[in-house]
């Protein structure tokens, strides 16, 4: 479904490039990624394409930069409408918008958090997370998706997280499947899907990765 040239400024390690790469895949639409060095040097193509925060993902269609991954996805479901990943409704779309909201203040940093720290602040920040993904499950209920029965806008904005739970697991010392069973079983839902499954790197690389930011870091 063609509508023009669409690149996106990616980075393959981050969710918010994630999210991106996930509504252009639900749509069918084809783009082209360009990979930014984020520790290197970063294009000037991002740095005149994202002047204000000069971070990814940046979606360029027909030339014209987007920035901020939640609005990128809104523009994308509004450019593309078919499958829609916004509810009909006006209130389930403000319903979908608190829900990524909620996922970019609360979730993102209490992952952030497990992986910066050691020790007690560590322990504290898992407690916290766990606390976090029950909330999302108490929004999950009983659908099968945050919408209900079709994937869609607050699915996209949440899936990328999960990439990163098995290095939090790991650093944490628990496991998402043992504490939050209902979200768990959303998660292996959500990986049947190709245009997920094909954008979710693989879970050890992203450990990796965490371990080599660690070290940058001087955590360990
Ligand atoms: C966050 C993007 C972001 O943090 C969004 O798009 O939703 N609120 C924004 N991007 C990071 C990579 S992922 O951690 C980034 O580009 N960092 C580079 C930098 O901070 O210099």
């Amino acid at each position: 479904m063609s509508k023009g040239e669409v690149v996106v400024l990616d980075f393959w390690v981050s969710p918010f490039c994630m999210r991106v790469k996930i509504a252009l895949g639900e749509k069918g639409v084809e783009y082209e990624g360009r990979e930014e060095d984020l520790f290197g040097g970063k294009s000037e193509l991002l740095l005149k394409s994202n002047p204000i925060y000069q971070k990814v993902p940046v979606l360029l269609h027909n030339g014209k930069p987007l920035c901020e991954s939640t609005t990128i996805v809104s523009y994308i479901d509004e450019v593309w409408p078919s499958p829609p990943l916004l509810p009909p409704c006006a209130y389930g779309r403000a319903q979908a918008r608190f829900w990524a909201d909620f996922i970019d203040k609360k979730a993102f940093d209490a992952v952030g958090k497990i992986w910066r720290s050691k020790g007690k602040v560590a322990e504290s920040a898992k407690k916290e997370f766990i606390e976090i993904l029950k909330q999302l499950e108490g929004a999950l209920g009983e659908k099968d998706y945050f919408g209900g029965d079709s994937f869609g806008f607050v699915d996209v904005i949440a899936i990328p997280l999960t990439s990163w739970f098995h290095a939090v697991e790991k650093f944490g010392g628990f496991k998402v499947e043992d504490e939050c069973p209902k979200f768990s079983a959303w998660m292996k839902k959500c990986m049947q899907k190709e245009s997920v499954a094909k954008i979710i790197p693989d879970p050890e690389k992203v450990y990796e990765f965490v371990i080599m930011m660690r070290k940058m870091q001087g955590i360990e």
